[in-house]
């Protein structure tokens, strides 16, 4: 065991066997803010960024609606505190689900109609037939959560009979997205379902999608005109390209054509991927409601079997042995996309890999952490890789999530003084600079910020705050 310094933030060295939560975050610029009065502040912040007293916006000048996975994370910092509006959130997410059980990135409840590029009126919803009349929706969706984080609302609130009944209902709208995918986004039946947009990643300019959407030649007439606000909001070389844009719309417009339907978009769609991190969750989701059906004597065989086939597949197509670590498999030029990237290591919280693979995946987390140049962990991508990009959304820095679900995976494992540094190099970086959208991962760098990078008081940054502060 020994004593490091992260950053300015001092905490004990975490190794395998040995684990200490860090009780007090200091900050060389700051004075030392405790756990307590980081809650307080995530607190604030999920209140601030509610609207119409039922969801949650991620951040309110940069993303004015509510978003899908962020949902997600936000119910559970909510059940935190206020376990009402937790299940409040969640319905309000599912109101938006379409009749065919897909649910959308974007709920767009808000009257506010400009200040987010693509607004309703690109995504067109309300031309589909299986959409909700009653909100106007995207048309993609994003890594479901929603199964592991009712698990853990309802761990949180055993004892409530108002939240078991709420959990008992909720739970075939979990299921219904999960046939959905299965249905729609499965063609060759393999257990992998695949995404056929970049935002569908909740990763979006990520390096994996680089060289294939290289491949997608965008003729003038292919797309309409637009104007994005996203830089303009914040700053544009922390934010995709316009490049980056021009595919999102062109996609957008794809599947717009195909009324969204994916077994149509499946034949034509130049981007076509079974990606890593949507997998690990769909898994983690699916042992999740095995899980509660257990609970409430609900019958889950279709869901077993769901789950023992896309557990396989996963183990069996996705592991890159060259690479050691999981890569995304890009259907249409029949390849893997083997880069070394954060989605990969969420494999462990589904339970996915071998206990020899897992700890592959542990090492090389350690291996960075450990490295001279100094990183916390994780950043999102490769940063041995020339097109790492430690400012620029997912090209390297930390993201809150992402932190939070490589947290629960180490611990999963048993890997408990890696999962630490996971959960305290996060810590340490709110503390330092903020409840942001994401951070620089270099030390040096990071310690001489005043600020993160992204939107700020961002609801996700709070939410992972609020359970890793209550569950340390
Ligand atoms: C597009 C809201 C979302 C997250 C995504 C993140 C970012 C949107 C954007 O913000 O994407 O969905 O406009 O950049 O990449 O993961 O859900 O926080």
């Amino acid at each position: 065991m020994s004593t490091k310094a992260y950053g300015f933030g001092v905490f004990i060295s975490s190794r395998d066997d040995y684990f200490h939560p860090p009780t007090v975050f200091t900050s060389r610029l700051m004075p030392p803010i405790s756990p307590q009065q980081l809650s307080q502040e995530a607190q604030k912040i999920l209140r601030k960024n509610t609207w119409e007293g039922r969801y949650t916006v991620p951040s309110p000048n940069l993303y004015p609606y509510q978003w899908n996975w962020d949902s997600g994370f936000v119910a559970m910092g909510f059940a935190h505190f206020d376990v009402k509006r937790a299940m409040l959130e969640l319905e309000s997410l599912f109101q938006g689900q379409w009749d065919n059980g897909m649910l959308p990135h974007i709920i767009f409840h808000s009257k506010k109609r400009e200040g987010y590029f693509p607004g309703p009126s690109y995504w067109e919803s309300d031309r589909v037939a299986t959409a909700p009349k009653a909100v106007d929706t995207s048309g993609i969706t994003q890594p479901p959560v929603h199964g592991f984080i009712l698990e853990r609302i309802f761990d949180l609130h055993r004892n409530s009979d108002e939240v078991r009944g709420f959990v008992e209902k909720f739970y075939s709208k979990v299921v219904r997205l999960h046939r959905y995918l299965y249905e729609y986004r499965d063609p060759q039946r393999e257990g992998l379902v695949f995404i056929f947009h970049p935002w569908a990643s909740g990763r979006d300019n990520s390096p994996l999608w680089d060289d294939l959407v290289k491949t997608i030649s965008i003729k003038p007439g292919d797309i309409p005109p637009y104007k994005r606000y996203d830089n303009l909001k914040a700053d544009p070389s922390e934010r995709p390209s316009d490049r980056d844009y021009d595919i999102y719309v062109y996609l957008m417009e794809l599947g717009k054509r195909h009324h969204y339907n994916g077994k149509e978009i499946a034949k034509e769609s130049p981007f076509l991927v079974q990606d890593t991190l949507f997998n690990a969750m769909l898994i983690r989701s699916n042992e999740a409601l095995i899980r509660l059906g257990a609970e409430f004597g609900i019958d889950t065989l279709e869901l077993q079997d769901w789950n023992a086939q896309s557990k396989r597949s996963f183990e069996e197509k996705l592991w890159v042995e060259a690479l050691g670590t999981y890569a995304p498999y890009d259907i249409q030029n029949k390849r893997h996309i083997a880069l070394k990237e954060i989605g990969a290591y969420t494999a462990l919280y589904a339970g996915v890999p071998s206990s020899e693979r897992a700890t592959k995946l542990k090492d090389y987390i350690e291996l960075l952490a450990d490295r001279p140049d100094g990183f916390r962990v994780m950043p999102s991508f490769d940063p041995d890789h020339w097109i790492f990009n430690p400012r620029k959304y997912w090209k390297g820095p930390i993201w809150p999530q992402m932190n939070w679900l490589l947290y629960q995976g180490l611990d999963r494992y048993g890997f408990k003084g890696t999962a630490n540094r996971v959960k305290s190099d996060f810590l340490d970086l709110v503390d330092k600079l903020g409840f942001h959208e994401y951070f620089d991962p270099r030390k040096s760098v990071a310690d001489q910020l005043e600020h993160g990078y992204g939107g700020d008081h961002f609801s996700w940054t709070a939410a992972v705050v609020l359970d890793f502060i209550t569950n340390s």
